[in-house]
């Protein structure tokens, strides 16, 4: 097992759009265990391949509280969601901000399991939104592209400021 190195915002590869796994091996099963153990030590609710520089369409979740039912879903997709919900949301690639997003409330999702076979479930709540923002993370997209320019504004500022005083000759590119 090990943990992975979690790209941050703006780096450019959290802009790329994940490949569809073709074959679930040991080295996927691998890979999930690996992002498990990131998420965890994170400490995070979920992992998109995408934010560890891999790209392919997988994500890891789990919302529970002892940290013990994890989920793992390949190729991913959402098939069926109805309602809304707006609910505050944080991500390990842009640490220390949150901010509230407005989702499906509840998502039926198709995907494969870890044994290669496909599989539906039904997701609401925290779940429901923790695998929307993941999905997002296998399109290339972030939280911070649903805020308004003038919050992305003030995002971008702080994390100039951040950088300027961590590396003084550090410039924010790609914002
Ligand atoms: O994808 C990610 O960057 C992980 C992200 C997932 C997420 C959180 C909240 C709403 C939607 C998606 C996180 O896990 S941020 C950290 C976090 O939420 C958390 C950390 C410790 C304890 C409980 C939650
Ligand atoms: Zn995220």
């Amino acid at each position: 097992m090990a943990i992975l190195k979690i790209l941050e915002y703006p780096d450019p590869r959290l802009r790329t759009k994940a490949e569809p796994v073709l074959v679930v091996d040991d080295e996927l099963r691998q890979l999930a265990a690996d992002m498990l153990e990131t998420m965890y030590a994170a400490p995070g609710i979920g992992l998109a391949a995408t934010q560890v520089n891999v790209h392919r369409r997988m994500l890891v979740a789990d919302v529970s509280e002892k940290q013990d039912t994890p989920h793992v879903f390949i190729n991913p997709v959402i098939v069926e969601r109805l309602g809304t919900e707006a609910m505050e949301e944080g991500c390990l690639s842009v640490p220390g901000f949150y901010e509230t997003v407005t989702r499906a409330e509840w998502v039926r999702v198709r995907a494969l399991g870890l044994d290669g076979e496909p599989f539906e479930q039904e997701l609401d709540g925290l779940l429901a939104v923790c695998v929307q923002h993941e999905i997002d993370h296998l399109d290339g997209k972030l939280f911070v592209d649903y805020l308004s320019d003038l919050k992305r504004q003030r995002l971008r500022k702080r994390i100039e400021k951040e950088r300027r005083q961590k590396e003084p000759d550090s410039a924010v590119r790609a914002l």
